[in-house]
């Protein structure tokens, strides 16, 4: 696959939180940075998410009475998880990992950081009115195909692809870049949403 001056690399969330020893650590999650190293380097455009939350954050049980982490919440935008304290602003656990090569990113957009609104969307906050502003900086740079990978597969990935999808792009998540959480049957339920969207499961071998 020839790699074009419209193509956008978002790499998601690859965060020391979401790596083995982290506190929402993903299994195997660490192992998604040298993949993501090899291809970013043959984008010319690529934008990394970083989550980045206020320790105060809505989506942290810790700030629930009577509620664990993976427990299910009613908020005025919807159910939300919550989530163990994750990505702190400022926190080591909120920094990118340190083998991922970051140098070449055009951007580095924080997400998650209004205390009363979680955000797994790189385009828009769980509200799905609240724009993260990368829409935005997509159009002006005349960006068509977006291409995601990082973490999680299930949570922010699939929701990053699926906004991007529904907002006009052409869409492709390169699955073995990627690793999952699976909660409840989600990995199942993000294969089938990303099929029923229109948006393209490939492998990085697409790319080498
Ligand atoms: C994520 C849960 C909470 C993710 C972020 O990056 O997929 N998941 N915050
Ligand atoms: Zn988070």
């Amino acid at each position: 696959m020839k790699i074009s001056e419209q193509d956008v690399l978002i790499v998601v969330d690859v965060q020391n939180d979401f790596c083995t020893g982290g506190a929402l650590a993903v299994p195997d999650g660490e192992k998604v940075v040298p993949v993501i190293n090899r291809i970013a380097q043959r984008f010319r455009n690529v934008v990394l998410t970083q989550d980045w939350h206020p320790g105060d954050h809505v989506s942290f049980a810790s700030n629930h009475a009577h509620k664990k982490p993976y427990d299910t919440i009613k908020l005025p935008y919807g159910a939300q998880v919550l989530w163990p304290d994750h990505c702190v602003q400022d926190t080591e656990g909120a920094e990118f990992h340190k083998s991922l090569h970051t140098a070449q990113a055009s951007l580095v957009l924080r997400k998650g950081f209004h205390r009363d609104i979680d955000s797994y969307s790189a385009l828009y906050e769980n509200d799905h009115k609240t724009p993260t502003g990368l829409l935005g900086y997509l159009r002006e740079r005349h960006l068509k195909n977006v291409f995601v990978a990082g973490l999680a597969f299930d949570f922010c990935v699939r929701y990053s692809a699926e906004d991007a999808r529904k907002a006009g792009f052409e869409v492709a998540v390169i699955e073995d870049a990627c690793r999952g959480i699976d909660i409840d049957g989600s990995m199942a339920a993000t294969h089938q949403s990303l099929k029923s969207l229109g948006i393209s499961i490939v492998n990085i071998e697409a790319f080498l």
